[in-house]
């Protein structure tokens, strides 16, 4: 019988670590993320660039950040030319304007993995978590293609 208290107490404990963190997260819903997709990567390169195509519903929401298991970071780059070099850099957030959506392509802003432990292999899909300031946390997998592969065509 006291064992069976304490098992309810401890369940109540987790419960209050829990409930305040799921409070602050906004619900999800109003933005998608499809077709995301990464080329394949040579052995011994550890970093690797991730695109795909965010939808916003009735309300705009900003991408503002990236995870994986697969890597020990993801950051979100742009890419802009300075003297005829592409040059790419972190960026604070992508807009994503309501009722609207944004394609992150090659040549363009991407989501940079780096700190691969092991190549990307094609046919691989990589878990990959966008953090929104909206919708907060939004869960997608990425297609991981031959090195070679042209990009996804929109839809
Ligand atoms: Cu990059």
């Amino acid at each position: 019988m006291k064992r069976r208290i304490s098992f309810a107490l401890l369940a109540l404990a987790i419960v209050r670590v829990v409930a305040p963190v799921d409070a602050a997260e906004p619900a999800p819903g109003n933005v998608s993320v499809s077709a995301a997709w990464a080329r394949a990567t040579p052995p011994g390169m550890t970093v690797a660039a991730v695109y795909l195509t965010l939808t916003a519903g009735s309300q705009a929401d900003r991408l503002v950040g990236a995870a994986t298991p697969r890597a020990a970071m993801a950051q979100i780059h742009v890419v802009s030319e300075t003297a005829g070099l592409a040059r790419m850099r972190p960026t604070a957030g992508v807009e994503v304007p309501a009722h609207s959506s944004v394609t992150l392509a090659p040549q363009g802003t991407h989501i940079m993995l780096m700190g691969l432990p092991r190549p990307l292999v094609a046919g691989e899909r990589v878990p990959l978590t966008l953090q929104f300031e909206r919708a907060g946390k939004v869960g997608v997998e990425v297609a991981v293609r031959a090195p070679d592969a042209a990009p996804l065509a929109a839809h």
